[in-house]
């Protein structure tokens, strides 16, 4: 399918970017209006590929609401960023052009520091605090998108964040200079507090990055560096554990409310089951692909005291600018947190 690259200028009413988009998109339109009178198809994009947990457990999702709509509410996946690169699904959504996207929360941080609070490093490291870092800050992001006219349904964690080298780090020094492939801003300020020279790249883009050159080294989760076959370019895994980033799941507010009601409930019981599932799933996910690379010959290590104690000055530190940009909204949920 054909990929839909939003258009720059002001916004436009769905009706509008039809018209607009028509001539090259065939599929990539939300209706409101097949058969019956509130049926929907709705396209959603998603930034990863298919054989990822989180885009089976969207595809197990966008089945149960079909079920549970008997077809009234029917939701076509296009994966791996082929219909709406990852940068444009959330504002692809907003404006309408999609009326359902998955995408990684912390991409947000640019508009707003809040969505990049599970992306601090030690802050909520373990599956636990991850889930309490969720409670505790579910509520305020809600608040935030809804401001945006759009509904969060559902968050899932991807398994901790690693360090993936050609070569084994001890100390954290062996870092400097080498080209850090990084996905948000906080792997990417992570990167540059090591010395390492950071560029972001699309978990797709991943395998080509370093076949280029362009990377030597990632920071992502061993579901992704399993994903992406880095045994054909690394040698070494770090398990260091410094953040479980989120993907959401975002619905047009319009889209929403022109569900009938049945269609909406069924849709929010989805998510909810979505949710949990998801988060069992990247729980499991950890072992199997930390397996999965050991088979591979990738040397996985633990991190050294040394290199703990380097990653936690880096993480206070991280941690402290995060506040000064979040300000007191910053400082309220990081009390809701560690107050639970
Ligand atoms: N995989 C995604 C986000 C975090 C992760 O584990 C990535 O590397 O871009």
């Amino acid at each position: 399918m054909q990929q839909i690259t939003e258009p720059s200028s002001t916004l436009l009413g769905p009706a509008r970017y039809v018209k607009r988009l028509g001539s090259i998109v065939t599929a990539a339109v939300f209706t409101f209006s097949v058969g019956s009178a509130q049926a929907a198809d709705w396209d959603m994009p998603t930034p990863y590929g298919d054989s990822n947990f989180h885009t089976v457990n969207i595809l197990q999702f966008a089945d149960d609401v079909r079920d549970a709509t008997d077809g009234e509410l029917d939701i076509t996946v296009h994966s791996s960023g082929s219909l709406i690169k990852h940068q444009e699904i959330k504002n692809s959504v907003r404006r309408g052009l999609v009326p359902i996207g998955e995408l990684i929360m912390s991409r947000l941080a640019n508009e707003d520091p809040l969505f990049e609070v599970d992306s601090v490093p030690y802050l909520a490291s373990d599956y636990d605090q991850a889930w309490k870092l969720w409670q505790a800050s579910k509520d305020v992001l809600a608040k935030r998108l809804e401001r945006q006219r759009l509904k969060l349904l559902f968050a899932v964690p991807w398994p901790p964040q690693g360090i993936y080298t050609q070569f084994a780090v001890n100390t954290g020094e062996e870092l400097k200079g080498v080209k850090m492939r990084a996905y948000n801003k906080s792997s990417e300020q992570l990167a540059d507090l090591l010395g390492a020279l950071p560029t972001q790249v699309e978990v797709p883009d991943i395998p080509t990055a370093f076949g280029t050159g362009r990377v030597d080294a990632m920071i992502t989760s061993p579901s992704t560096g399993a994903n992406t076959r880095a045994w054909d370019y690394l040698t070494h895994f770090n398990h260091a554990q410094l953040w479980l980033p989120k993907n959401m799941v975002v619905v047009n507010a319009k889209a929403f409310d022109a569900l009938s009601e049945e269609s909406q409930k069924a849709l929010e019981d989805a998510a909810k089951v979505a949710e949990k599932r998801g988060w069992d799933a990247s729980k499991k996910e950890t072992e199997a692909k930390i397996k999965i690379m050991r088979d591979n010959g990738i040397k996985v290590s633990e991190p050294s005291p040394q290199l703990v104690k380097h990653l936690q000055k880096i993480g206070d530190a991280m941690t402290q600018e995060w506040l000064d940009r979040a300000d007191e909204s910053g400082q309220a949920l990081l009390d809701a947190y560690k107050n639970q």
